[in-house]
């Protein structure tokens, strides 16, 4: 099959007219990827995911054809998709303060526009989810824009559906989540069109690939959250002797397994079933 794409974590193949997304159990600290895998990883986001495109079924359609027409060696981590026309927004839904909605409230007292009262804090909750869209910047790192220059990039039209099912996909994980005790603070969503036009939900959905989750239990804001599912790993990494810089340290066994434990708990916590 070819290879059409390879991130860090996850690659994309073109078989026939199909695409076929592959989740590895590759792992990232600080935006490096470390040399030791996570085993189950790349199976527990794909499980993950393809149950919240299930969940979600009724809010967006998406791309999915199959969790399990996929070649052997990729079972239970590899996705069948439909070939999308991409759109060329990163569209991020916010409930709680963190990363860079928390950068740019420290900075205007607003996020994407949206004026936010004053003596909100690290992690604290917003009074409604706010769209914060990016663009895919082709190097470096993705930068916000406004609905306007979304409107520009896919139209109108397009750009209101965008605002409406990004909202629309986070309130109800978030509500989904919250009731199994589990906080997810933001979430990174790319939407395509299909050859009639109509958008739908692509690439991986409310995985902590792309979003932050945070246990309810531990949440108090105006101090940095522990993140559900590499948090363990974070602070083993912050006790060595390591700038943040490629090559990432080797991960001993006890951290990996932990760091294992965490995703799994993750999954059977949201879906209430179990990876094994
Ligand atoms: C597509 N990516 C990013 C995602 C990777 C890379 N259904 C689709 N149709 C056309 N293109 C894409 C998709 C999806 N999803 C996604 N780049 C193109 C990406 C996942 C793994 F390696």
């Amino acid at each position: 099959m070819e290879l059409v794409y390879s991130g860090k974590v996850r690659d994309l193949y073109a078989d026939g007219d199909d695409l076929i997304m592959v989740a590895s159990d590759r792992v990232s600290v600080y935006d490096v990827v470390l040399p030791t895998p996570i085993p189950d990883k790349g199976r527990v986001l794909t499980q993950l995911s393809l149950w919240w495109f299930t969940q979600l079924s009724d809010v967006i359609g998406n791309h999915v054809i199959s969790g399990t027409d996929v070649p052997e060696e990729w079972a239970g981590r590899a996705i069948r998709c439909r070939r999308l026309r991409m759109l060329p927004v990163e569209c991020i839904a916010r409930g709680y303060l963190a990363g860079l909605g928390l950068a740019s409230y420290n900075e205007t007292g607003t996020i994407s526009g949206v004026r936010l009262p004053a003596g909100l804090g690290e992690g604290s909750r917003l009074p409604e989810p706010v769209f914060t869209p990016t663009t895919k910047a082709a190097a470096g790192h993705d930068e916000p824009i406004t609905s306007a220059e979304v409107a520009g990039l896919v139209g109108a039209e397009v750009a209101a559906e965008l605002e409406r099912v990004t909202l629309a996909v986070y309130r109800r994980g978030a509500e989904l989540a919250a009731a199994r005790g589990i906080v997810i603070a933001d979430t990174k969503l790319e939407f395509g069109l299909l050859g009639d036009g109509s958008v739908v939900l692509a690439d991986e959905v409310l995985t902590p690939d792309s979003s932050r989750f945070w246990l309810t239990s531990q949440w108090q804001p105006g101090r940095p959250q522990h993140a559900l599912d590499k948090q363990f790993l974070r602070d083993w990494s912050a006790g060595l002797d390591w700038d943040r810089r490629p090559p990432g340290p080797v991960i001993p066994p006890d951290v990996v397994a932990a760091t294992r434990d965490r995703y799994l708990e993750l999954y059977s916590r949201l879906t209430g079933g179990d990876l094994g």
